[in-house]
């Protein structure tokens, strides 16, 4: 036998060992094997992941320190905080597939990496708050649950944690817009205004419609997505609407009806030029969400190299240490 065919033999062998993982809904971890387009679709989906986590603290954070009452800015500050973390865990995640965070983040900053779409229109209110809470924590918990499961180790058990945060974070966006919904004439129309804003473009969180989405098939054989674009945004529409009823908004979608033989909530067309636009970067806000991260990448060097420089000396320190036979 030559080397080249022990080579595919063995390629071959561990390419069984990987179906057979996926066969039995098992999980892959980072020291497995794994096919080239399987690691290449877990960079692209979880970076994009950590970057719409990072990208996603800004829309929010431009209220933190206009909050109206020192309890909301707390709570404000913890959902803000929870999300930067969020994409350390992802961003770690991703690391074990072999590409590293300077990487990712230059694809970041340069504008060259794909972040959710959601995070590219701008929160001129305070019940922005609410709608982000209600309807983007919302559709997050609805694609992440079922990432729980993905078969990527690292990636499934970062969206268990997530997923629990998610959930305080969609509870406290309802009772912000319950709030305000409970007030006067003025904070009721803040409150329907934010919905109909943030309504079509949450159902876009979703992706593309099943037809135009070229990565879910693949990734459904693989057992990263487990449903796919449209099967998830008909599962939010249909936990929307008993909860709009609550709260006593309307959702601006007149074509929204119940379907009796399909026994599920059917809604109108989502306007697919409009996303497309904002993922070719020309949306409301997308220039502006890649500067103010480019600037706090800049104005972070000195930490960078701070927490460099005392790894460094540390390092030192204790090989100094251990020549001598002194503890560092
Ligand atoms: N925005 O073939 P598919 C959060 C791209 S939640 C921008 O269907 P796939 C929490 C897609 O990347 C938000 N791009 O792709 C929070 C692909 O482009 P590529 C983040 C989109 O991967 C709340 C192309 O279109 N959540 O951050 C979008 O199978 C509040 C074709 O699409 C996740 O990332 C979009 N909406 O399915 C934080 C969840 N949709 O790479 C702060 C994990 C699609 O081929 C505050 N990700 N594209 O050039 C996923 O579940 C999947 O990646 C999908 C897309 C479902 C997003």
């Amino acid at each position: 036998m030559t080397e080249e065919e022990i080579g595919t033999e063995e390629t071959s062998a561990e390419q069984r060992r990987f179906d057979e993982i996926i066969a039995a809904d098992s999980r892959i971890e980072p020291r497995d094997w794994m096919p080239d387009a399987y690691r290449k679709t877990l960079i692209r989906q979880i970076s994009q992941h950590a970057h719409s986590e990072i990208i996603g603290m800004q829309p929010e954070g431009n209220w933190i320190t206009r909050a109206p009452s020192l309890k909301r800015k707390a709570i404000l500050m913890a959902k803000v905080q929870d999300e930067a973390g969020h994409g350390l865990y992802l961003y770690s995640a991703a690391q074990t597939l072999g590409i590293t965070r300077d990487e990712m983040t230059d694809q970041l900053i340069t504008g060259r990496a794909r972040y959710s779409s959601i995070f590219n229109y701008p929160t001129p209110t305070w019940a922005d708050m609410g709608a982000i809470g209600w309807l983007v924590d919302g559709a997050a918990i609805c694609n992440q649950v079922p990432l729980c499961r993905a078969s990527y180790g690292p990636y499934g058990r970062a969206m268990v944690r997530v997923c629990k945060e998610e959930s305080f974070h969609q509870r406290q966006g309802f009772e912000i817009l319950l709030t305000l919904m409970q007030g006067t004439d003025a904070q009721r129309r803040m409150a329907q205004d934010a919905v109909n804003r943030w309504y079509w473009p949450s159902l876009m969180m979703f992706g593309p419609p099943d037809g135009d989405s070229p990565n879910s098939a693949q990734s459904m054989v693989w057992n990263i997505k487990r449903f796919s674009n449209d099967e998830l945004r008909q599962r939010f529409i249909g936990m929307l609407v008993p909860q709009a009823e609550v709260l006593g908004v309307t959702l601006p979608d007149p074509e929204l009806r119940f379907d009796e033989e399909a026994q599920q909530y059917v809604g109108g067309e989502i306007d697919w030029t409009e996303f497309f636009e904002v993922l070719a970067g020309r949306g409301p806000m997308n220039a502006e969400r890649v500067r103010a991260r480019r600037e706090a990448h800049e104005d972070g060097a000195w930490v960078r190299e701070a927490a460099a420089e005392y790894a460094r000396k540390t390092t030192l320190r204790q090989a100094q240490g251990s020549e001598t036979g002194v503890a560092a």
